[in-house]
């Protein structure tokens, strides 16, 4: 199948799963076309079947805001177009799902109908998305797409609660590629980010408010209190400079250790103990699922998808949002000898086996063979 996706080329989840999935899709035979802003950030362009194409906005002083909706939508028309696109997969309803739209009824003005698949990924529905501002257009360009798919069950449900939906949500979950980990960093150079005897504990977010980043730290500082140990800080955010200040305050500066963005997200946990995820709101957590293939154990709040996840007292555990001294406590339980930490790190890369790829991909397969029955319809 031809497939054009739509997605966040950053470094937030919803990129990153797009951008997997593009590659497997690849790999599998399909020919893939990402139509973003700029290059995805797991993406390299080595593979025959994938394809690019950059959605330029061209600056114009009248413009307050710059129309990228409308580029991106013109731009999906040509793509489609020129390579016979047979379907549509966009990632985050806002406002690819609305660009998506415009592009196929554009489309369907000369004769040529393009399946739209859309992804439900997190704060498109669960923040950004039910704003009175956007929440029309959101349910109108959910109830328009061929087929629906959330993240989570979580996801599913407040999707339902939220918006009047018209539409069936088939629940696809975040994946891992298992292959992958078992060949991948057998040398984890713990050296490089801590002494003997000292525990590694991690957060990896794009250090926004939902993340709760301050919890990071002070659930982190009780932590150290009783163990040797660091937190390396994986990300960019509005929320980092906060952070760091928090840490100077706390007097725990040089325990503390943010690395920024990184392409090496599986290096970084494969020297880890431990991940911090005390989130707001998290429709899955990718972040979660990413530690535990990598042996890392998992503390975090109970809140959205996580629980679909992170398996309390198995994988880790799970708290009510903001409660810091119990987080602490039970990090601090895993953390305290090597034969518990063992056990957990044996039980979370055993649960996140279940998002296998392998396991995933013909999901979205079936969903891609519905869409597109429904074009049959249409033509
Ligand atoms: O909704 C967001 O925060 C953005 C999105 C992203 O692009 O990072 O993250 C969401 O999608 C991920 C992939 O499906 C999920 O694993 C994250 O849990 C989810 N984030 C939130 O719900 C906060």
């Amino acid at each position: 199948m031809k497939i054009a996706i739509v997605c966040y080329p950053t470094f937030g989840g919803s990129g990153v799963v797009a951008t997997e999935l593009g590659i497997s899709l690849a790999n599998r035979g399909h020919e893939v076309h990402f139509v973003t802003y700029r290059q995805p950030v797991r993406l390299e362009l080595l593979n025959n079947n994938i394809y690019f194409h950059e959605v330029h906005v061209p600056e114009y002083p009248l413009f307050h805001y710059q129309p990228y909706e409308l580029a991106l939508s013109s731009k999906l028309v040509d793509t489609i177009k020129l390579y016979n696109i047979d379907l549509l997969h966009v990632h985050y309803a806002i406002p690819h799902a609305y660009a998506g739209y415009m592009a196929k009824k554009m489309l369907e003005e000369e004769g040529i109908y393009v399946p739209m698949v859309t992804t439900l990924h997190g704060t498109d529905i669960t923040l950004v998305g039910k704003h009175p501002f956007y929440k029309p257009a959101v349910t109108f360009s959910i109830n328009q797409s061929d087929v629906v798919t959330s993240v989570s069950e979580s996801l599913k449900q407040g999707t339902l609660d939220t918006f009047d939906i018209q539409k069936e949500i088939v629940v696809i979950p975040n994946f891992i590629d298992k292959n992958k980990y078992k060949t991948s960093f057998k040398d984890c150079q713990r050296s490089t980010m801590a002494k003997d005897g000292e525990r590694i504990v991690t957060h990896i977010s794009n250090f926004r408010k939902v993340k709760r980043i301050p919890d990071v730290i002070k659930v982190f500082y009780k932590i150290q209190e009783q163990l040797p140990s660091k937190l390396i800080m994986v990300g960019e955010g509005p929320e980092k400079e906060g952070a760091e200040r928090l840490c100077e305050e706390l007097g725990i500066g040089n325990r503390v250790i943010f690395l920024g963005n990184s392409n090496e997200i599986d290096k970084i946990l494969c020297f880890s103990d431990l991940f911090l995820l005390p989130s707001q709101t998290e429709s899955f957590g990718l972040a979660a699922l990413e530690a535990m293939i990598n042996k890392v154990p998992v503390i975090s709040s109970n809140t959205g998808g996580i629980p679909e996840v992170n398996i309390q007292g198995v994988t880790g555990f799970l708290s009510d949002i903001g409660n810091i001294d119990e987080m602490a406590s039970n990090a601090i339980h895993i953390l305290k000898d090597d034969e518990t930490l063992e056990k957990f790190k044996r039980s979370a890369v055993e649960e996140a086996e279940k998002f296998d790829i392998l396991k995933v991909l013909p999901l979205y397969e079936d969903v891609y063979e519905r869409a597109y029955k429904s074009r049959l319809k249409n033509v």
